[in-house]
């Protein structure tokens, strides 16, 4: 708003030096009580500010952002990530990559956000998007492959996210099928693939990425705590998000380079080897059913394998995974 661009005004022309409730309500134009609401707003918006009696108020830090300029600059793509749609808040980024790639947008499109109010999950589950602390992500391709082979690219997403945390921290995660991040069992990262596709042509993949990066353990709801977790919490290190997005751009372009050119067989060998669940007992839910058995395996289509206690073993398309 306007009155946020006078008050960010005031402190770039303090330069760092105090600036006193005063002076701020002048500059606006508004109550030295609004001036205090405001100042609670940006507090609310990650920025760190001091307030000392009699001098005023300091900008300490600013949040750090993921507008298009800061995932451009030292993106080391040729396509992925050269177009970028950044908002600072949405209802969902997949949503408006879905409105993009119906317009035309070209492969490699990313539209990014520093909040999603309605983040979506698979099957219609909601993903918590929270501003400022997370990677909320959408990327546009349009591969020329089969309807079928869609699932294929979630699994590529998977490895290229795996790839993309290694490189920018310490931590070393794990896959579970199809979809999940995990670090100390705990998820990071869920990645919702959709498609725009008439008969049996691809006309766009939209896929959706979204870690938890800069997180407290406060920072999620009650009902997320024991399950979810973020970059901050298990490396103890806070995580520069437009420096992770352009890590996964980058090992996700080379993937998906290979994957044209020599098929899913070398992307199926690096998601094994990432891969938590494998040769494991695990529970799969299914809409249908819930089986249990030893996880075999994935087919090359990103099918999972299932051996049941019978010898039996199963196809699985979609479920949930339990490692219990
Ligand atoms: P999923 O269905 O595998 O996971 C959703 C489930 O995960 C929820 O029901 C909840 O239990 C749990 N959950 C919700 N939020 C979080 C979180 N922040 N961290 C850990 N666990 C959580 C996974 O679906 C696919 C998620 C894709 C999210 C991206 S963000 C950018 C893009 N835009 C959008 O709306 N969705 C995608």
């Amino acid at each position: 708003t306007d009155v946020r661009s006078k008050l960010i005004e005031a402190f770039s022309k303090a330069d760092g030096k105090f600036i006193s409730g005063q002076e701020i309500a002048e500059y606006i134009g508004c109550s030295r009580t609004a001036v205090w609401k405001h100042i609670e707003d940006l507090r609310s918006e990650g920025y760190v500010l001091e307030a000392v009696r009699k001098k005023g108020y300091q900008i300490v830090s600013k949040p750090e952002k993921v507008t298009a300029n800061e995932i451009k600059l030292g993106l080391q793509t040729k396509i992925f990530g050269k177009s970028v749609h950044y908002e600072e808040s949405v209802e969902s980024t997949q949503k408006i990559a879905h409105r993009l790639a119906g317009d035309g947008a070209s492969e490699g499109t990313l539209v990014v956000a520093e909040e999603q109010t309605f983040g979506k999950g698979r099957l219609s589950r909601s993903w918590h998007s929270p501003k400022h602390t997370g990677v909320w992500m959408s990327l546009i391709l349009r591969p020329n492959i089969p309807f079928h082979q869609a699932p294929q690219l979630t699994l590529l997403t998977a490895v290229a996210v795996v790839q993309g945390i290694e490189e920018a921290t310490d931590l070393m995660p794990g896959i579970k099928w199809p979809n999940d991040i995990l670090i100390n069992q705990k998820k990071v990262t869920g990645i919702l693939t959709e498609l725009q596709a008439e008969a049996d042509r691809i006309h766009s993949v939209i896929i959706g990425i979204g870690i938890n990066v800069n997180q407290k353990n406060d920072d999620f709801p009650e009902d997320l705590r024991q399950k979810a977790s973020s970059l901050f919490i298990e490396s103890g290190q806070p995580v520069s998000r437009a420096r992770l997005i352009q890590h996964i751009l980058a090992k996700m372009e080379q993937l998906y380079q290979l994957y044209l050119d020599k098929g899913f067989t070398p992307i199926k060998i690096l998601w094994e080897s990432y891969a938590v669940s494998l040769g494991k007992e695990i529970k799969a839910s299914t809409l249908t059913e819930t089986l249990y058995g030893k996880a075999l395996g994935i087919t090359d289509e990103g099918v999972l394998l299932l051996e049941d206690n019978a010898g039996q073993i199963h196809t699985i398309y979609s479920a949930d995974i339990e490692i219990p």
